[in-house]
């Protein structure tokens, strides 16, 4: 019997990821809420575990030498998870240099644009006094749609993100791309996005992970 994994977590795009990934792994977790909007990142118990105040993070108790580790970064989480349970990262080196390559591309390009795109888009424009700056705006929605292009050609080609398998890629990027009404973008000229998001949520993995604590979501 596996031990649970403490899953430090708040219900956003970078939390579903880990919680998305327990669920489709099948494996054990408890759920440590770290309400970010509150302050819970700054906690000193917190920064033990997850040093750059961000949340998600986990801590194994089986860790890989069956000691306990703490990990922080999603990506890195994501590609611990899938080596310990030998899952969901393709099944050839060329597999996995694809996996990384498109996690890669989440961690340092869809996620901070995409994120940018939220805050200068819904965020900004609601602080005392209003931050309605045009220029972040257009910038972050046009950068995030290049990269919505980028997907829907890739997904022309393949049924999932890094080939023709479902990997820790697609849990990574699934979450953001779902929210792609909030950051006014469009759908009618990405058919192939449009067809691997409706596969992706019809998971019954990705739809308990995506629902975890849903009700703490504003
Ligand atoms: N690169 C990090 C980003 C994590 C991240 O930005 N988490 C946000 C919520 S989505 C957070 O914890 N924010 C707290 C803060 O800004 O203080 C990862 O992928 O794990």
């Amino acid at each position: 019997m596996t031990a649970p994994i403490d899953l430090y977590y708040w219900p956003t795009p970078n939390g579903w990821k880990i919680s998305i990934a327990l669920e489709e792994m099948a494996l054990p977790y408890d759920t440590h809420l770290v309400n970010i909007g509150k302050g819970d990142q700054f906690d000193p118990a917190f920064l033990a575990i997850s040093p750059n105040n961000r949340m998600p993070a986990i801590v194994d108790p089986e860790g890989p030498d069956g000691a306990p580790v703490a990990i922080f970064e999603s990506g890195a989480i994501l590609q611990y998870l899938a080596r310990k349970t030998d899952s969901f990262y393709g099944t050839t080196e060329r597999d996995r240099i694809a996996v990384d390559q498109w996690l890669m591309w989440q961690m340092g390009g869809l996620g901070p644009m995409a994120g940018q795109a939220h805050h200068f888009l819904k965020f900004a424009p609601k602080k005392d006094p209003p931050q309605d700056i045009p220029y972040a705006k257009d910038r972050y929605r046009e950068e995030t749609a290049r990269l919505y292009g980028v997907l829907d050609r890739q997904l022309a080609q393949h049924e999932y993100v890094a080939g023709d398998f479902i990997s820790i890629a697609d849990f990574a990027i699934w979450g953001w791309a779902s929210l792609w009404e909030g950051q006014q973008q469009q759908l009618a000229d990405k058919p192939n996005m449009a067809r691997w998001l409706e596969v992706m949520g019809a998971r019954p993995g990705v739809q308990a992970g995506r629902a975890l604590h849903a009700d703490k979501r504003k």
